[in-house]
C-alpha cells in the first residue's frame, strides 16, 4: 500500500469535550482512512502510483478521467491538513505578524471570524471553508466536495471540514455552533503561522 493514513497529531481524546473522541474514531479511523483504502485501490499499477499525494492530486485535478483519483487523494490531504488546523486548548484570537495580517485583510479578528463562519455556514453541501494566502494576501474561501486551495495556487493557512461527518455525532445539525467552536476552542493558530509563505 503505498499511501497511509497520517497519524492524528493529538491523542484521539485530546479535543474532548469540543470534539469527542468519538466523532475522531468515526472521522479520522473510519472516512478518512476510507480515501487512503480507495486511493490506493484505485492507483494501484498505474504511472502514478507512489508519486507524492500532492502530484496525484495535481495530476488528477487535471485529468477529466481522473475524478476518483481526485476526489480521493484531495480528501486524504484536505483531512490532514484539518487535523493540524486544531489543537488542544487551541481557538481565540492569533498573535503576531498573523494577527496583524488578520487586522489588515478583514479589519479585525471578529470580522474575520463573522466571515469565515458565514463562508462555513454558507457552503450548501459538504465541503470546506479556508482561510488561505493568494496573491500575497489573506481571503476566506470554501470549496465544496473534495476541492483544494491548492490546486488553485492559493496557500492554505487552516481549513474547517463542514461535511456533516465532521459534527453531526457532537453537534446533530447545527453546523453554526460547530464552526463557533471550531474558532473559540480549536483552531491552532501556530499551524496557520507556520504555513504563511516565507
Ligand atoms: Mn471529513
Amino acid at each position: 500500500m503505498t499511501y497511509e493514513l497520517p497519524p492524528l497529531p493529538y491523542a484521539d481524546t485530546a479535543l474532548e469535550p469540543i470534539y469527542s473522541a468519538k466523532t475522531i474514531s468515526f472521522h479520522h479511523g473510519k472516512h478518512h482512512k476510507a480515501y487512503v483504502d480507495n486511493l490506493n485501490k484505485l492507483v494501484a499499477n498505474t504511472r502514478i502510483d507512489g508519486l507524492s499525494l500532492e502530484s496525484v492530486i495535481d495530476i488528477a485535478a487535471k485529468n477529466a478521467e481522473m475524478t476518483g483519483v481526485f476526489n480521493n487523494a484531495a480528501q486524504i490531504w484536505n483531512h490532514t491538513f484539518f487535523w493540524n488546523s486544531m489543537k488542544p486548548d487551541g481557538g481565540g484570537k492569533p498573535s503576531g505578524a498573523l494577527a496583524k495580517m488578520i487586522d489588515e485583510a478583514f479589519g479585525s479578528y471578529e470580522k474575520f471570524a463573522e466571515q469565515f463562519k458565514a463562508a462555513a455556514v454558507g457552503r450548501f453541501g459538504s465541503g470546506w471553508a479556508w482561510l488561505v494566502v493568494d496573491g500575497g494576501a489573506l481571503k476566506i474561501v470554501s470549496t465544496p466536495n473534495a476541492e483544494t486551495p491548492i490546486t488553485k495556487g492559493q496557500t492554505p493557512l487552516i481549513t474547517v471540514d463542514v461535511w456533516e461527518h465532521a459534527y453531526y455525532l457532537d453537534y446533530q445539525n447545527r453546523r453554526p455552533d460547530f464552526v463557533q467552536a471550531f474558532l473559540d476552542k480549536l483552531v491552532n493558530w501556530d499551524f496557520a503561522a507556520a504555513n504563511l509563505p516565507k
